[in-house]
């Protein structure tokens, strides 16, 4: 239990509380929703939560993704628009916002992370090439597939056991790497691509001591090493929670010296940058920055402004620099963890140790009874959806779709349901809605009887996918 916010502490003398660093100015009405719509609205959606209109929804916890609450600081900045099509001034203040709290000199916008990915795959990888990374995330992968790219997962093995309590499960393995090295020659890997806070591993945290031997033996190769930085300060967080030598360090220094160890980065901004669209990518090598610049106008928009309007933009520096405030990073996970604890005093099974942006629930321990191509996490989200009109994602077998040699499903160790919590957003009292709802799906596990995929798309097959409930 932990010794700042557990909420029995109320009865409790000496207590001290925390509390978020911003109080509410304008509220979103939601519609509060009835068990027979929800019924009717699931079957419409196929049992994909992806495919339920929001109005359906009553607490979303779907993603985390451009679902943040914009400061007014931001809502001021969007009314500095400077809508020019070439050098728009908010380009220069994004610009200067990255250059400053991430340390790269060269910057792409980006209309969101996926835009990024496409751009650094296309440029860096060569066809038959290998794209180490610390676990796969699902347009992360399937760009470096496009571009022709064979990716391999060099992550340490207990990022994939959900009881593990390991603190920074997000560690590559550089054993692993080493025997890639070793058997393909350094020419064969495009790159190594290395996420903060490893989302599909449940938002598990990479130690500075390891981005920092990697960085060496990457260098000692001759391999580039790029980050993936759409959660990076709350990976920040967790180094400095749990890592020797950085309790004092503030997270935006945590953050600079990580991306020193890389040679670039992208990132989606809907994430820790506190927007609701946009993204960027950023180099240290002026010839790969020329080739990513060229790149960008057939893709994505001109240089400056890379599909965004310029008020994206200037809403994306201000939230940069917000995102970096430690009290702001405290609440945030702190509302993580705080949903965490609830669960867990009822034994509801989770990814452990919780991370920074979600709860995982473990589907597999949810479902015993059910097979993995019975979709036990997609089933999981179906049920809680029904319960209570809360939406939560599938991050499992669906997720994690076919072998593009072998035309098989993967069968990923990992079979997880995520609640994710976006930024800003909701209330503690939400966060014990959710709890009691997934505590009576829980109680009702026994009668789960899982469900049958009736239609793939070819891409990214969870966002579209289509279920049957099994009889
Ligand atoms: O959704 P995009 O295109 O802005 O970003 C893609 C993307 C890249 N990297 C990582 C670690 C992500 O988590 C990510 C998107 N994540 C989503 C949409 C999510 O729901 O987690």
């Amino acid at each position: 239990m932990s010794d700042t916010i557990h909420r029995t502490m109320g009865q409790q003398s000496g207590r001290r509380s925390w509390a978020e660093p911003w109080k509410i100015k304008m509220v979103e009405p939601l519609r509060m929703t009835r068990p027979e719509d929800r019924a009717g609205a699931l079957a419409e959606a196929g049992y994909n939560t992806f495919l339920l209109r929001s109005d359906d929804v009553y607490i979303d916890l779907l993603t985390d993704s451009g679902t943040n609450a914009m400061s007014d600081r931001q809502w001021a900045g969007m009314m500095l628009g400077d809508e020019a099509y070439a050098g728009s001034r908010n380009f220069y203040r994004l610009e200067e916002a990255i250059q400053t709290w991430y340390g790269y000199p060269f910057i792409v916008p980006t209309h969101q992370g996926r835009g990024a990915e496409h751009l650094i795959s296309q440029a860096a990888i060569r066809k038959g090439q290998y794209v180490p990374g610390n676990m796969y995330f699902t347009t992360t992968r399937l760009h470096q597939e496009l571009a022709g790219g064979i990716f391999v997962d060099v992550i340490t093995d207990a990022a994939h056991d959900p009881a593990n309590l390991s603190p920074f499960k997000g560690d590559v393995d550089i054993a692993k790497l080493e025997n890639l090295v070793a058997e393909h020659g350094a020419a064969s890997i495009a790159y190594v691509s290395l996420a903060g806070t490893v989302n599909m591993a449940g938002g598990q945290p990479v130690s500075m001591a390891n981005v920092k031997a990697l960085s060496a033996f990457c260098r000692g190769h001759g391999i580039k090493l790029f980050l993936d930085a759409t959660r990076l300060v709350e990976n920040a967080f967790f180094i400095q929670e749990r890592e020797p030598g950085y309790a004092d360090k503030p997270l935006a220094a945590i953050v600079r010296e990580f991306c020193d160890y890389s040679d670039g980065a992208w990132m989606s901004a809907k994430k820790d940058a506190l927007v609701n669209i946009g993204g960027w990518l950023a180099v240290r090598d002026r010839a790969l920055f020329e080739e990513l610049r060229n790149l960008v106008v057939v893709y994505e928009g001109l240089h400056t402004y890379g599909g965004l309007a310029g008020r994206d933009m200037e809403a994306m520096a201000i939230g940069i620099a917000e995102s970096m405030q430690d009290d702001h990073m405290r609440a945030r996970i702190g509302q993580v963890r705080y949903l965490a604890e609830l669960l867990q005093d009822w034994g509801v099974p989770m990814v452990q140790p919780v991370g920074g942006h979600a709860i995982f629930l473990d589907a597999r321990a949810f479902y015993p009874h059910l097979r993995q191509d019975q979709f036990p996490s997609q089933t999981l989200a179906a049920e809680l959806y029904l319960d209570s009109g809360i939406r939560s994602m599938e991050r499992g077998i669906v997720s994690a779709g076919r072998d593009p040699e072998t035309g098989d499903h993967h069968y990923p160790k990992l079979e997880l349901t995520r609640l994710t919590i976006p930024r800003r957003v909701y209330t503690q009292a939400h966060m014990d809605v959710v709890a009691e709802s997934v505590k009576a799906v829980y109680d009702a596990r026994a009668a789960a009887r899982g469900l049958k995929m009736v239609y793939e798309p070819r891409y990214l097959r969870f966002f579209q996918a289509r279920f049957e409930p099994l009889s």
